[in-house]
């Protein structure tokens, strides 16, 4: 059985949201059209408390795009996002939300940022989504949402590692691209790690 995965379509990085990411929105109707023909829907949600170590204003003198070390790993700062019960948390408005089987948080430690909708940065915590896509039967995955060089692509590697069949469906997805060339990067990290490289257009 194949389950889609909607990687963090939340209001905060949409064009227009505090960790905007281009184009953010034009992957939503895809999602849309997308849905109904799979079996079961996840989506991820980044779900951050206020005081998350990934957040600059957090950190004195820091801007957002530094690296620091947090917890012992190397920690991108950002702009404050995705705040527990905050309107830029919320999934966009636009998608359709009764097409989502289950929704799994993640961010939620103030120590620790977690990309992958599995497990956090660290490899320390699992959000338990393996577990449960492996309840549902769940063999294959296909992997769309934002953002290409950071959210979902460490979801990719993680569906990987936990043997699922993954494919990344690339026109479904857009970069946050800190630096020119990111998004590129990402794609090749994910083909060599044995992911797949589909579209949208292929899903039946
Ligand atoms: C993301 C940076 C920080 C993402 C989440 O969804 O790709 N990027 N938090
Ligand atoms: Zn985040």
């Amino acid at each position: 059985m194949t389950a889609l995965i909607l990687v963090d379509l939340q209001v905060d990085f949409m064009p227009t949201g505090m960790l905007p990411v281009r184009e953010g929105d034009q992957v939503v109707p895809i999602a849309n059209r997308l849905m109904p023909h799979y079996g079961i829907v996840v989506a991820t949600q980044d779900w951050h408390p206020a005081n998350h170590g990934s957040f600059a204003a957090n950190h004195p003198w820091r801007k957002p795009g530094q690296v620091i070390e947090l917890d012992g790993l190397p920690q991108v700062l950002w702009p404050i996002h995705c705040v527990q019960e905050s309107w830029g948390a919320e999934l966009v408005p636009e998608l359709d939300q009764t097409g989502i089987t289950k929704v799994f948080r993640k961010g939620t430690d103030p120590g620790i940022d977690s990309y992958s909708g599995f497990y956090d940065n660290g490899h320390r915590k699992s959000t338990g989504l393996a577990e449960w896509l492996r309840e549902q039967g769940v063999d294959t995955v296909h992997v769309m949402g934002l953002a290409a060089d950071y959210c979902v692509k460490y979801t990719v590697l993680d569906a990987l590692r936990e043997g699922f069949t993954t494919v990344l469906l690339e026109d479904a997805t857009r970069g946050v691209k800190l630096a020119p060339g990111d998004i590129d990067a990402a794609v090749t990290e994910m083909r060599a790690a044995g992911a797949e490289i589909g579209t949208s257009a292929a899903v039946p």
